[in-house]
């Protein structure tokens, strides 16, 4: 009786240990976004890059740059946008708390092929905020395999 006692008790502490390095680690991570700074050329009829990959969690500051007439930049599924002119920059900052494949688009009519204008942000999963809780969660089946099987 009393060493079962023990050894619930055991596995409470070590479930309890676990659980509090679970949380540390998980609160520790989503906060980890970098700062990504990008700066994108708009000319007739495109955006170089026309492919921005970010990761999840990042703090993403767009920095539209014109060549040539007035471009805009309409970023769909985040709703933010920007636009600028020759020499005078157009800048967009946000987190990009969405993964996923997200349209941007020209938003000032800058000529024909305007409505063709389009890049894609792509925003990937933080594989290292899920290597972690990985990390953490085979940490925690090895710990009550351990208490587990010491017992008997
Ligand atoms: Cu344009």
């Amino acid at each position: 009786m009393i060493r079962t006692l023990k050894r619930v008790g055991t596995i409470l502490l070590g479930v309890g240990a676990m659980l509090f390095l679970a949380s540390v680690v998980l609160a520790w991570w989503p906060a980890r976004g970098e700062e990504r700074a990008v700066t994108i050329v708009a000319r007739r009829f495109h955006y170089t890059p026309n492919i921005v990959r970010v990761r999840r969690g990042d703090v993403v500051t767009i920095r539209l740059v014109s060549e040539d007439v007035h471009h805009g930049f309409y970023l769909d599924g985040y709703e933010v946008q920007t636009s600028a002119l020759p020499g005078q920059d157009g800048v967009v900052r946000f987190v990009a708390n969405r993964t996923g494949k997200f349209a941007f688009r020209c938003s000032v009519t800058c000529g024909a092929f305007h409505p063709y204008m389009i890049g894609y942000l792509k925003v990937e999963p933080d594989y290292r905020f899920w290597g972690a809780t990985g990390a953490v969660l085979a940490l925690f089946g090895a710990a009550f395999i351990a208490v587990g099987t010491r017992g008997s």
